[in-house]
């Protein structure tokens, strides 16, 4: 099945890779060691990262031309719907390779590798990587840091529900091959600053609780004043899942346009994607996010997980 994305990855000289819009942990891994793999065994093809440069532990943006595109295989990684892709040039490719681990919402690729019990994008990566119809290309250091890097990240060093034995079993295949030090990779994606900890410490400060129900609402004006973007503010939201009296959490964020961004976060077997998709969103059953709520629809949409997490 793997064996289609070497076929149309032999055919081509360029290369781009995209991403999804915010790209996080997992996605920015992703991109990489799909690159970093193409390099290794494939140095006569060119490779070029699309996409808005924000992550802050390793940000890349190549400025792809349109032809370049338009002559290119284009890998589309860990995004679920096409309006997510963060240069939505990625349609003009000449082909399009999807690779993702959501639900599955859109086939938007011509070829669409879409598997939901991984982890993260880069389990994917790596399972495809390291399966028999990869055999006999080389899988460096640097690929083998960059997925687990991914795993860890989008896992939270493997806490979350969707961790399986398959992802220890990759995750230790990554080890051994790359000869990798996990103590220094966990340490370089889940440390902070200390700047980033203490703004992490005044957001946690405006937890409310509602039982088990727990969220923090920032305001624009919060979040000048304690001087954070909306991806890092968004980011804090797996300090309060460290909670034991939660089974349901949440980071919501005004937007300029006065509209509301919720992520959501669930555990002990609460599924809070589908009631994300009722108000326009989705993910996966315990990490998923809603934007642009208008404040009645914020207020319903909290009212429903309050409900949710304090049944019974
Ligand atoms: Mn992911």
């Amino acid at each position: 099945m793997y064996k289609e994305v070497l076929d149309q990855l032999l055919k081509y000289d360029k290369i781009s890779i995209f991403r999804h819009q915010r790209p996080d942990g997992d996605c920015m891994f992703s991109a990489l060691a799909l690159e970093s793999f193409i390099k290794d065994n494939f140095p006569d093809k060119t490779v070029k990262i699309a996409g808005e440069d924000i992550y802050d532990l390793v940000s890349r943006n190549d400025k792809l031309s349109d032809r370049y595109i338009k002559e290119s295989l284009a890998f589309i990684v860990d995004t679920s719907n096409e309006t997510r892709i963060d240069d939505q040039r990625a349609m003009k490719a000449r082909f399009k390779i999807k690779m993702d681990h959501h639900p599955l919402l859109e086939n938007y690729g011509d070829i669409n590798i879409i598997e939901p019990k991984t982890s993260a994008c880069c389990e994917l990566i790596a399972k495809i990587l390291f399966s028999k119809d990869f055999k006999g290309y080389e899988i460096s250091r640097k690929t083998c840091e960059y997925l687990y890097c991914g795993i860890i990240s989008d896992t939270i060093n493997f806490r979350t529900t969707n961790v399986t034995t398959d992802t220890f079993s990759i995750a230790s295949k990554l080890v051994k091959v790359g000869d990798l030090q996990i103590s220094e990779l966990v340490e370089f994606v889940m440390d902070k600053s200390l700047d980033s900890f203490q703004k992490a410490a005044k957001i946690v400060s405006k937890l409310k609780l509602r039982g088990s129900f727990g969220y923090i609402f920032l305001k624009l004006s919060d979040l000048e004043k304690i001087g954070v973007s909306q991806i890092e503010a968004k980011n804090n939201i797996d300090e309060i899942g460290k909670i034991k009296e939660l089974n349901i959490w949440s980071v919501a964020i005004e937007t300029k346009d006065k509209l509301i961004d919720c992520s959501v976060r669930s555990k002990k077997g609460f599924i809070v994607n589908q009631l994300c998709a009722r108000y326009g969103g989705g993910g996966h059953a315990n990490a998923a996010a809603v934007k642009n709520l208008s404040k009645k629809d914020f207020k319903r949409f909290y009212e429903e997980l309050d409900n949710m997490a304090n049944q019974n």
